[in-house]
């Protein structure tokens, strides 16, 4: 079953980065045996989304939040079609708990910084959905970079604002707010950027760009 999701996910350009099986469990749907965590898989995942009705819709109509209404809509698709139910990461408070979910998956780890990182995408993992399965859906486990790793995430941030002590949000955001911060605006965040493993996957800086602006509105 794992194969024909996974095919079904890469048609929207996405994959499944992780997940893990559960029995009887509070937060999630009745009957739910596995949970698993999708996302972008480049290349093509953003050059896609930006060919869809959402993007189109963002352009002309100034219409909000394009990603997570594609994301609705295509991880929607595929729980209908599957019998599952779809879950997201956003939508407001209470959140459904997508970080304590990766971790559980055996494909996800907190870094040094506390910052996910995933096994092919290092830092640059995001979630656009989860689906809640009836069937029990085994993802193979990975091994955590971080172990062996010179860890360059922990002092990549040019203000000190996400370390091994933290996150220091309010630094983030002033940073952002001035001209040297433009790099991490444009760019994606530099600790995330700094990760070895980030560094091999494909994902484009207009990518990270959208989401430091929705960050930073
Ligand atoms: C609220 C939230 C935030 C808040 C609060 C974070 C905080 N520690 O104060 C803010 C707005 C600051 C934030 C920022 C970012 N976040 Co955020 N965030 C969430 C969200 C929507 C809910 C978390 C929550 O409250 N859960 C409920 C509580 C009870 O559960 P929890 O597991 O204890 O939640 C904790 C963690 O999620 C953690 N956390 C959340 N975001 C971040 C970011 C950093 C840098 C760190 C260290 C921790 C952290 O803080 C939460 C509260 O303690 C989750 C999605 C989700 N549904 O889980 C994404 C999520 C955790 N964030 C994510 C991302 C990508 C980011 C950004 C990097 C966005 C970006 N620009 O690309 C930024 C960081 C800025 C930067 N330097 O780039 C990803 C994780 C990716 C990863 N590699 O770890 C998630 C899973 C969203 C997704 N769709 O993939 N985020």
């Amino acid at each position: 079953m794992l194969a024909e999701i996974e095919a079904m996910a890469a048609r929207h350009f996405l994959s499944v980065l992780g997940g893990f099986t559960c029995e009887g469990e509070a937060g999630l749907p009745a009957g739910t045996r596995s949970v698993l965590l999708l996302g972008p898989a480049e290349p093509g995942y953003w050059a896609h989304v930006k060919s869809q009705p959402e993007w189109q819709q963002f352009q002309t109509e100034a219409k909000p939040d394009p990603v997570d209404r594609w994301s609705r809509r295509v991880i929607g698709g595929m729980a209908c079609d599957l019998g599952a139910k779809a879950l997201f990461p956003f939508g407001g408070a209470p959140y459904h708990p997508f970080y304590q979910w990766a971790l559980r998956t055996g494909r996800v780890w907190d870094s040094p910084v506390k910052l996910l990182v995933q096994a092919e995408q290092g830092l640059m993992v995001s979630f656009r959905g989860a689906l809640a399965l009836k069937q029990r859906v085994e993802v193979p486990v990975g091994e955590r970079p971080c172990d062996t790793c010179a860890r360059p995430c922990v002092s990549a941030c040019p203000v000190g604002a996400l370390t091994e002590a933290g996150y220091d949000v309010p630094a983030c955001r002033a940073f952002l707010d001035q001209p040297m911060g433009a790099d991490c605006l444009n760019s994606g965040c530099a600790v995330r950027r700094a990760c070895p493993v980030s560094q091999g996957y494909a994902r484009l800086a207009e990518h990270s760009a959208y989401h430091m602006r929705m960050f930073h509105k």
